[in-house]
């Protein structure tokens, strides 16, 4: 038996794994003592040991040939890959070989990656798909706070606020088993406020629901601040002693008065007052973002408004209360902070400040100008491919950007443009079908490292079973490619001894982790970060005393309304948002190739009002197209009374012609560089199927 962690998402769920007989999968089962999830699992979680069989996982690298991908051995693919980053360096320079991360892979991976495109390759051009994820989320707390921790409390602290506004998130189907502390917060006598477009599982909860338009949560934000101001319930001691910058916030939240936040957010003012109601009602309450708010080209602005109301309410710094971003994939969290991001070097030190680049530039023996400056964001980084003073070699490390990139046709033109791509994946997924070499890698109950959840707790996956033969370690690729590269040392592969050089990497960063080790992490089934001394007993709280900024004081960032970056026309009469559904995790790369999770939800599908439904004389099942300026997709209809019928919703979990990602709109945040995922403008239409269709070939749904 072996104590471990599920392979998904960020509650990174405690699971226990148990020997199957000879040849058949371990069996699977939540860890009761475990805080997050108290024994509790999703079904992605209960079926995770599906993706261990031998017929679902790669188990031989490819390499492409004239006839397509073939199997290889390590020794041809591993050469043939740095055999094309040495040739386009040498032709390119040294930024035309790129690397992209993912928020899946642990610390050690994330660490690794950053330290080989600044040491191995001498690349700025690295970015991962944070950026796509909460990077909004982390700016503004950057701002406001001073540092960025997903929750800067504990997740079981939920059930003991007074109320709870949940902006933009759904996590009874995202993290099915946090719903438990939304529930216990009820018995408690606290409040549930939700805030989504469409009356999700979630906001079935809550005892008061607001469904605003697809990005308009600024405006909303804003307009709570102005009834805080009018209604007389600011915390004017809060605001002196531990904040600044108030002025303007109060100007821009006098700005949006409720009729105005009314005729922008459809919102009527009387919700809007009993929501301030119920958020003032108590000494506590917090607010929480995930992507609703979040995946908008004004995602910084946004999450910075909520958080202004926070700050002038006094709901922040103190026990039981604050600001909070649920954070998505597995180490969404760690691999924020170790330096997989364009801008940045590990423990959230900046690429920029002098004294950061010395201190990493000395543990790893290099001269701090040699070490490259800041490179673009993932979807400027995706869409440079192949153009000229572009990345022209790539290496992708856990994500799978063909399905979950917005603007996918252009990101998928934009890969095949490359000279070289190499994936490293665990699957054939969409994006290594398209590469020239695939390495296939250990995952989750293969391999050990540590993982980062979304409330900064960092956890010990442990290896299970023995990965099989034909497959390594990501850690083991960076390892022999670096080595290729010239660089005999300084590319460990074992696991607690990168975890060694990253405690040093980040010893007086803010997000230190000197003094947490393995053996500590197993002892206390988890260490929150900042963790500075082994006799340190972690930081389950932040802010409680002061703030991060170097005054100790919040800032207030006084953001102003304004609209999504494409809005509803004539041509173009609805709004699209997108995201998920229970089954499936992310681009469905892993959970696609699960049959329970397949059969729970096989294909694509467009959420929409029966209304809408009538006016467009479609019924439930009956294929649609939706276009928007970027792509159209042919989806069926699924009809629920719980979406505003002037929007329509697609999970993006499926590739093909039913790909959500055909038709986002990659604007992004001025700040964070996150594309508007939430917001795009779509016409809605039956779908005009094909005269003649043989027997043999029915209409594809998503194929
Ligand atoms: N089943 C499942 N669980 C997952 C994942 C998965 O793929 N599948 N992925 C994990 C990851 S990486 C992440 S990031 C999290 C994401 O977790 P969530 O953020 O909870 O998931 P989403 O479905 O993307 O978006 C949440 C809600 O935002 C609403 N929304 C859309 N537009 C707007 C808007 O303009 N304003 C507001 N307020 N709300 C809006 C949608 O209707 C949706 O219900 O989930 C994690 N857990
Ligand atoms: N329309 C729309 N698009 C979205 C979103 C949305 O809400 N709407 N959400 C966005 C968000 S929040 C996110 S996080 C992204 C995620 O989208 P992706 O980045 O595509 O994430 P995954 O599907 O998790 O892809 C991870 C890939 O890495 C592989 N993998 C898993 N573990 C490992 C490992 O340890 N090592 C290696 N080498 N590979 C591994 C998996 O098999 C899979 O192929 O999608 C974004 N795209
Ligand atoms: S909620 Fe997330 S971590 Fe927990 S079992 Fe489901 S996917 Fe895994
Ligand atoms: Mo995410």
């Amino acid at each position: 038996m072996t104590d471990t962690h599920c392979p998904y998402c960020s509650l990174q769920c405690g699971m226990r794994l148990t020997p199957g007989p000879a040849g058949e999968v371990p069996e699977v089962t939540g860890r009761d003592e475990f805080p997050v999830n108290r024994g509790a699992l999703c079904g992605k979680g209960q079926t995770a040991a599906a993706l261990l069989a031998p017929g679902v996982r790669l188990t031989a690298p490819l390499v492409r040939d004239a006839d397509g991908l073939r199997e290889a051995s390590w020794e041809e693919a591993l050469d043939r890959v740095a055999g094309a980053m040495k040739a386009t360096a040498a032709a390119h320079g040294p930024d035309a070989v790129g690397v992209f991360g993912g928020g899946g892979l642990t610390n050690e991976k994330a660490y690794l990656l950053g330290k080989f495109a600044r040491v191995a390759l001498r690349t700025r051009s690295i970015d991962y798909n944070g950026r796509f994820c909460m990077s909004s989320a982390a700016a503004a707390s950057r701002a406001a706070f001073g540092l960025d921790r997903g929750l800067p409390f504990p997740l079981a602290d939920v059930a003991r606020t007074g109320c709870l506004i949940l902006v933009g998130a759904n996590p009874a189907e995202t993290m099915p088993p946090a719903v438990r502390h939304l529930r216990e917060l009820r018995e408690n006598g606290g409040t549930l406020v939700v805030v989504d477009p469409r009356r999700t599982r979630t906001a079935e909860l809550a005892d008061l629901h607001l469904q605003p338009l697809p990005g308009t949560d600024l405006a909303l934000a804003l307009g709570l601040l102005h009834l805080a101001v009018a209604e007389d319930q600011l915390d004017e001691e809060f605001i002196a002693n531990r904040t600044t910058g108030w002025a303007d916030a109060r100007a821009a939240a006098m700005a949006h008065w409720p009729e105005r936040v009314e005729a922008l957010t459809g919102v009527p003012v009387a919700r809007l007052r009993q929501a301030m109601a119920l958020f003032t009602r108590t000494p506590h309450a917090m607010v929480l973002t995930a992507r609703g708010p979040e995946q908008q080209s004004k995602g910084t602005a946004t999450v910075g408004a909520w958080i202004d109301l926070c700050l002038a309410t006094g709901r922040a710094g103190r026990p039981l209360s604050g600001y909070g971003c649920l954070t998505g994939q597995g180490n969404g969290q760690g691999g924020r902070e170790h330096g997989q991001k364009a801008d940045q070097l590990p423990g959230y030190r900046s690429l920029e400040d002098p004294e950061a680049r010395a201190h990493i530039a000395a543990l790893w023996g290099v001269d701090p100008g040699a070490l490259p400056h800041s490179g673009s964001s993932a979807y400027e980084l995706l869409d440079s491919l192949g153009r000229p003073g572009g990345v022209r070699t790539l290496l992708v490390m856990g994500s799978n950007p063909v399905v979950s990139a917005p603007d996918a046709a252009r990101i998928t033109r934009r890969l095949t443009a490359l000279d070289h791509l190499a994936v490293c994946d665990v699957v054939l997924s969409e994006t290594a079908l398209l590469a020239d070499v695939v390495l296939p890698v250990t995952q989750w109950a293969e391999e050990t490292g540590t993982l980062t959840n979304l409330e900064g707790r960092v956890l010990l996956r442990r290896a299970a079973v023995t990965p099989p033969a034909g497959v390594r370690s990501d850690l083991a690729v960076l390892h022999e490619l670096a080595r290729r590269l010239g660089h005999l040392t300084g590319f460990p592969q074992a696991p607690e001894e990168v975890f060694a050089e990253l405690r040093r990497a980040t010893a007086g960063a803010p997000a230190d982790y000197s003094g947490i080790s393995y053996d500590r992490i197993a002892a206390e089934d988890g260490v929150f970060w900042p963790c500075p001394s082994p006799g340190h007993p972690g930081t389950l709280r932040l802010f409680l005393e002061r703030f991060a900024h170097p005054d100790g004081r919040a800032r207030f960032t006084a953001p102003s309304h304004r609209p999504a970056a494409e809005e509803p026309d004539d041509a173009y009469p609805l709004y699209l948002t997108t995201g998920r559904t229970v089954a499936h995790y992310q681009s469905g790369a892993q959970t696609r190739r699960v049959p329970e999770l397949t059969a729970a939800a096989p294909g694509p599908y467009v959420e929409l009002h029966p209304d809408l439904a009538a006016q467009l004389g479609t019924r439930e099942n009956e294929l649609l197209t939706v276009t928007s300026r970027r792509g159209t997709v042919t989806a069926p209809a699924r009809l629920t009374a719980a979406i505003r019928p002037d929007t329509v919703f697609m999970p993006f979990h499926w590739p093909g012609g039913g790909r959500a990602n055909l038709l986002t709109n990659p604007a992004l945040d001025p700040v964070s560089r996150m594309p508007e995922f939430k917001v795009c403008a779509v016409r809605v239409e039956k779908a005009v199927l094909p005269r003649v269709c043989a027997p043999a070939e029915p209409v594809a749904v998503g194929a």
